[in-house]
């Protein structure tokens, strides 16, 4: 199981601290949350950001891309050192030619598919999808509440992994009960923001050691 922290919620006022807590509790990759303010009304994460994670990190780092035109943008993410980039195709015109120009840079190519899309919108572009990101919020901000009806799609996709061969990752209101009903559905890898992982009493370690054994920190 993928368990990927939110870096949007971490205090960056001690980000090095954050970085090495989060690597020795044993997490699996960086995420990091880019936000333009126009696709989705926040920002968030930029490349300064993504450059200074990247630095620290001795773990994967992943960009979640909620910008308009991503296209134009990816090749500055992945000098910034991002090994994963998630593109919205909802927010761009030829999706399947930026996922094609991630890979050509060498880089891991993903999709996050908001509430609102279906299966169907996606599929052929699963051909040139390393992952494939559920929303199960609106994107936007962390502490919201899961989209119920999410969970059909999670299913629906966790059939055609295989066929595929994509990682199937899971982003908004992970808690650990959550993580538990989603693994069960096909669930790969989970973003932890604020339902199971920060701002917890019970500290990084002992909150990833309880979501690896299934049970509550
Ligand atoms: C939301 C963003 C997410 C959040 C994460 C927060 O637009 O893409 O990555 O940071 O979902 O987690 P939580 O548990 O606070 O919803
Ligand atoms: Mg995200």
């Amino acid at each position: 199981m993928l368990l990927c922290p939110s870096m949007m919620c971490a205090d960056f006022g001690k980000l090095r601290d954050e970085i090495d807590e989060l690597e020795s509790a044993g997490i699996d990759m960086f995420h990091c949350d880019v936000m333009d303010g126009s696709f989705v009304p926040n920002f968030a994460l930029g490349l300064t950001d993504v450059r200074a994670i990247a630095s620290l990190s001795h773990v994967p780092v992943d960009c979640h891309l909620m910008i308009e035109n991503p296209a134009s943008k990816v090749d500055l993410f992945i000098d910034a050192g991002a090994d994963l980039i998630y593109i919205h195709p909802e927010s761009e015109r030829y999706t399947v030619k930026t996922l094609q120009a991630i890979r050509a840079r060498g880089a891991k190519a993903g999709i996050a598919i908001n509430p609102d899309t279906s299966v169907a919108t996606v599929e052929e572009m699963l051909n040139l999808c390393d992952y494939v990101m559920v929303m199960t919020v609106n994107p936007g901000f962390a502490g919201q509440a899961f989209v119920e009806f999410t969970k059909d799609k999670i299913a629906r996709l966790a059939k055609l992994k295989d066929r595929y061969g994509f990682t199937l990752t899971i982003d908004g209101a992970c808690s650990p009960e959550r993580i538990r009903e989603l693994s069960a559905l096909g669930a790969d890898g989970f973003i932890l923001g604020t339902s199971a992982l920060f701002g917890k009493e019970a500290g990084y370690a002992a909150c990833i050691r309880a979501l690896r054994e299934g049970s509550a920190a």
